[in-house]
């Protein structure tokens, strides 16, 4: 991968703006700018690191725009190469214009996320440091904000490292008593050892664990909302929307088709799902509806069953239990609660949360339920790093089961279980980006925009 060069690129989203940022980094970034810029007092001498200066852009004739520029001297720059960052007012036009005269002066267009991946290579962070800055931009909600500026921090980076220490000190042990068995040495005892890997699993427990909340923080979690025809699924929606989005009547069998809306509730982002009512008799255009209200709640990350208390329970409503049980995640719900009750719930089943969409009531309690499937996130606060990428999650679970692999083998042989701990030292490696392939650092970074 060459890095040798100097690329540049608008870091600033596109569109009007007061300012528009025109990012230059590498070897030639000094001399590109100096090349375009007229210092409002006179002649320059040469750039100075991290100071900023007030002139103009020329194009040879003459001044494009009059911006402020700064240069940052390698390495205490973002990519840790000489950058100069060039604030221009925000017109796409100008930025454009200003761009191709620093191409023209020899810089090079940046692909997406280039600054960032030189940041990574050139050592200034490691690469879940680089998925944290991702996530930063990407992040839509203030809790997703929060967990990615964490991880771009290097939350994640140090507790994955206070583990390799571990390891390493389990692994100086395993192998001085392979390597020097007659020995007098004294290497920790099997139990030591175990004890030093049994915490080093429940750390990777705990973080594989706090990824059920974290995928919902980065990306929002998907709720599906099923349950018989006539319920109150599309007012309940309305309700939690705040907003009158979907169509209620009091025929059952009104919502044909699935119904997707975004709501903040109790600072979670969540997608809500209406779909159609489980009909157990459906003509040909309710059956296809129930068909996509299957897949929506299949492929939703939480199920929530509505019921309607007024009526005396049905197959229909087993049927919809069902359904609902086969996501780990679910929430039974009880409407209509201002009508006489006459739904008998079935006492095997886990207590659904009662309310009456019509009046509002119970509204509160179910609204904090949703939230508190996301619970390990909103709860937040202490500076417990949350997982919120797979790529993560997988590596840790790797790891745990390397590290329980060794924990059983350490009685058996050291040789085994050093081998184990190897494997899971490799995978830390793979976290960090100390050992990637180009498949993974494209994977990540074309995540990124282009100018980060
Ligand atoms: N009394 C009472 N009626 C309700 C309540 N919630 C909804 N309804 C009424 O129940 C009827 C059906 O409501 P919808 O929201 O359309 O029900 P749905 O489950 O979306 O129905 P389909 O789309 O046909 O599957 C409407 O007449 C609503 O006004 C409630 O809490 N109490
Ligand atoms: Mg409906």
């Amino acid at each position: 991968m060459d890095i040798s060069d100097t690329i540049a690129a608008i870091a600033t989203p596109v569109g009007e703006g007061g300012l528009g940022i025109i990012r230059v980094s590498g070897p030639d970034a000094r001399r590109v700018a100096s090349s375009l810029f007229r210092h409002s007092a006179g002649k320059l001498d040469e750039l100075q690191s991290h100071r900023m200066y007030y002139g103009t852009i020329n194009d040879g004739q003459s001044a494009v725009d009059e911006v402020c520029l700064t240069f940052m001297k390698a390495p205490k720059s973002y990519t840790k190469e000489d950058t100069v960052e060039i604030s221009c007012h925000g017109s796409p036009a100008v930025l454009r214009a200003v761009l191709k005269l620093v191409i023209g002066a020899g810089a090079r267009m940046a692909e997406p996320g280039e600054f960032t991946k030189r940041s990574f290579l050139n050592g200034r962070i490691d690469l879940s440091q680089a998925e944290g800055v991702i996530d930063l931009i990407k992040s839509r909600s203030e809790g997703a904000a929060r967990a990615a500026y964490n991880l771009m921090e290097g939350g994640l980076s140090s507790r994955i490292d206070a583990v390799r220490q571990k390891l390493v000190w389990v692994q100086s042990h395993l192998e001085a008593s392979i390597d020097f068995p007659d020995e007098d040495f004294q290497t920790a005892t099997d139990e030591e050892l175990v004890q030093a890997l049994g915490e080093a699993v429940s750390r990777m427990e705990r973080l594989i664990k706090s990824y059920d909340g974290g995928r919902f923080l980065k990306h929002g979690l998907a709720l599906a909302i099923i349950g018989k025809p006539n319920v109150g699924k599309s007012s309940l929606l309305n309700a939690l929307l705040e907003e009158e989005r979907a169509i209620v009547t009091h025929h059952p069998g009104t919502t044909r088709d699935l119904i997707r809306a975004e709501a903040e509730l109790a600072g979670i982002r969540v997608e809500l799902v209406d779909t159609a009512g489980l009909n157990p008799a459906p003509c040909e255009i309710e059956a296809e509806g129930i068909r996509r209200s299957l897949k929506a709640a299949e492929t939703a990350d939480a199920v929530l069953g509505l019921f309607d208390g007024s009526r005396p329970w049905e197959d229909a409503d087993t049927r919809v239990l069902e359904e609902m049980g086969k996501s780990p995640f679910h929430i039974a719900v009880i409407n209509k609660t201002d009508l006489t009750q006459m739904l008998e719930w079935p006492s095997s089943s886990t207590p659904p949360v009662c309310v009456s969409v019509k009046e509002g009531s119970g509204l509160g309690e179910l609204v904090s339920l949703i939230a508190s499937l996301s619970k390990n996130v909103t709860t937040g606060g202490d500076d417990e790093p949350i997982v919120t990428r797979l790529r993560h999650r997988e590596i840790f679970l790797r790891i745990a089961a390397d590290l329980k692999r060794a924990a059983e083998e350490v009685g058996i042989g050291r040789e085994l279980a050093s081998s184990a701990v190897w494997d899971a030292l490799e995978e830390i490696k793979r976290f960090t980006g100390e050992s990637y392939t180009e498949e993974v650092l494209e994977a990540i970074f074309s995540e990124f925009c282009v100018g980060k």
